[in-house]
């Protein structure tokens, strides 16, 4: 996925969202760690979008319902486009009649550790304030392309 549909969506004359940087995706890693964030995003219905840093972007999922901080709990997470990373810091008002118009906050903030990467499959060690621990973003059978369903749940800690 490249930030083409990101750009696409957004007029950024007139929302404050960051635009997509010059630079070049796929940038090398860092020593701070990847990105994970959650910005609670108060638009036409309220939810949660859920961001990890991979390949230079924000993977991106929005979240109908508030994350789970434990286990037990499984959470419905749409697939959208990728965002550019400088997206991990913004709060702000997009303005009525723009592309996700209302309020975004920074609901939770940190850093991740990648456990197990496939396509359709993610399980992360999630480091922020409100979420820690392990966690799993697991894709649902789709049954057209359109189709952007994972579910995110809390994984159980693992016993020795
Ligand atoms: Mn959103």
């Amino acid at each position: 996925m490249s930030l083409t549909e990101y750009r696409k969506k957004r007029d950024f004359k007139k929302s404050p969202e960051p635009p997509p940087s010059a630079r070049k995706s796929g940038a090398a890693p860092t020593p701070r760690g990847l990105v994970y964030v959650i910005q609670k995003h108060n638009a036409s219905h309220l939810h949660w979008d859920l961001r990890l840093e991979e390949g230079g972007e924000l993977l991106s999922w929005a979240v109908p319902k508030e994350p789970p901080p434990k286990e037990g709990v499984r959470r419905l997470a749409v697939q959208v486009e990728n965002h550019t990373l400088k997206y991990a810091g913004f709060e702000g008002v997009i303005p009525e009649g723009e592309y996700g118009a209302g309020t975004v906050e920074i609901w939770d903030r940190g850093t991740y550790r990648p456990l197990e990467t496939e396509s359709g499959r993610r399980v992360v060690e999630l480091q922020g304030r409100r979420l820690k621990g392990s966690y799993a973003l697991i894709k649902l059978k789709a049954r057209d392309t359109k189709d952007k369903n994972w579910l995110f749940f809390k994984l159980k800690p693992k016993t020795k």
